[in-house]
């Protein structure tokens, strides 16, 4: 019989309560306080079924992936194999083979920038970025454009931390070839308008890396609607473990481009003459990968897609909006980081106390937040400070901690002066 019950499909209510449950770490005391978690843009903590993944794939199957006959072998290469199907799903990619694992965000624009990259770019050439990037992309493009004597150029940001878009087709010339540019900030939570950027880009022919770190655990991800050529991701922002990642990349793009790394899985045949490369996605697979924890990670999405992206991102608004109208009714309290398109990213300064000063006397109260200047070195000279006090959100953070913070907010500068 079909069944016609569409109640079947219906999301499940979204309850705070219930989700704090599924996170262990949760439940402990930090300086004798209930833990308040307000660092999930450096990491989420990982819930229950993720580190159950990790146990029952070391207790259960632990074996190398692709090479084994036997059954532990077959069985961790379908795990492994199953993350990248999942992956596929969550950002809507085309094919599974344009599913690259890495060890994290940083590691996938490496190697863009060392494939592609070195590849394409040419003396006098230009590649542009955003004044937003976290240091991961900026480096790799600084050190391509010092090896082929190219040049890197800069989207400028306005006072609310958003893009001076009008800027940015103003910066392209014949001789641009990349754009790299962050898709939500780590340091301000603005999310930058990606598909307009990257349009205009293929207007021009260039092709366009969107840095996903911050913005796949808030925001659906389509990369067939977005038409992004490359995009990257870290597991441990999205509740996965550390020392995982993703490069999705167009299949003709990753077809053409040369390998990353050498050695083995990423071969077809190797003579001491010739070597041919494997196909995708392991022609950029070299070498034992990280499998518990790619395995792991699958738990993580199917986690995250259990819950309601959609469910999360009301949730984590509507804390962004409290804290940010509670912190800036705070005398002293400057919120750096006002775009009206945001994650869940809450970044302040206080008249006359240092964010690390902050950050101590608040991790006194039991809240964990961020201090400094969040790798994003050039954004902070942008706006003349030495780094904000950064409180990031995620699903299972209430309203009763944004009040802890306020309060200890409070409390620190009247200790502070
Ligand atoms: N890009 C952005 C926008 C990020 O926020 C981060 C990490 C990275 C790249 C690098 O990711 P990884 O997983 O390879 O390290 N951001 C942070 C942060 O805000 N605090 O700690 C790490």
């Amino acid at each position: 019989m079909v069944s016609t019950d569409i109640n079947i499909k219906k999301s499940k209510a979204f309850d705070v309560a219930e989700i704090r449950k599924k996170f262990p770490v949760l439940e402990r005391k930090v300086k004798g306080r209930d833990l308040v978690y307000f660092d999930n843009a450096a990491t989420a903590q990982k819930p229950q079924v993720v580190i159950d993944a990790l146990v029952r794939y070391y207790h259960q199957y632990n074996a190398n992936i692709h090479r084994g006959i036997h059954s532990l072998a077959e069985e961790a290469t379908a795990a492994f194999e199953a993350t990248r199907d999942t992956v596929k799903e969550f950002i809507n990619a085309r094919h599974r083979e344009e599913i690259i694992f890495t060890r994290g965000v940083t590691e996938g624009i490496n190697l863009v920038a060392a494939t592609y990259g070195r590849q394409h770019i040419k003396e006098g050439d230009e590649i542009i970025i955003t004044g937003m990037e976290h240091h991961s992309n900026i480096v790799p493009w600084q050190l391509v454009c010092e090896e082929k004597k190219a040049v890197l150029k800069i989207i400028p940001v306005d006072d609310n931390g958003d893009l001076v878009m009008d800027d940015f087709e103003k910066l392209i010339t014949p001789k641009t070839k990349i754009v790299s540019i962050v898709h939500a900030s780590n340091s301000l939570g603005t999310i930058n308008p990606v598909k307009e950027i990257i349009e205009i880009a293929h207007r021009h022919n260039i092709v366009v890396l969107v840095d996903g770190a911050q913005s796949s655990v808030h925001l659906e991800i389509d990369v067939q609607d977005m038409d992004c050529d490359f995009f990257v991701i870290s597991s441990h922002k999205v509740y996965g473990p550390t020392g995982v990642g993703v490069l999705y990349g167009k299949k003709e793009l990753l077809e053409a481009m040369p390998p990353y790394m050498g050695g083995g899985e990423m071969i077809k045949e190797v003579t001491f003459e010739k070597t041919t490369y494997n196909d995708l996605p392991y022609k950029f697979e070299a070498g034992t990968p990280n499998i518990a924890d790619t395995v792991a990670f699958k738990a993580a999405l199917d986690f995250v897609n259990e819950t309601g992206k959609e469910n999360i991102r009301r949730h984590e608004e509507a804390l962004t909006k409290y804290a940010m109208e509670q912190l800036s009714a705070i005398e002293g309290v400057r919120l750096i980081g006002t775009s009206k398109h945001k994650t869940s990213v809450v970044s302040f300064i206080v008249d006359g106390a240092h964010p690390q000063d902050m950050g101590i006397l608040l991790d006194n109260y039991g809240i964990a937040v961020r201090t400094g200047h969040h790798c994003c070195q050039p954004l902070m000279n942008r706006f003349e400070i030495p780094g904000t006090v950064r409180a990031s959100f995620a699903m299972y953070n209430t309203k009763e901690e944004v009040d802890e913070l306020v309060k200890g907010v409070g409390k620190a500068i009247k200790m502070l002066k």
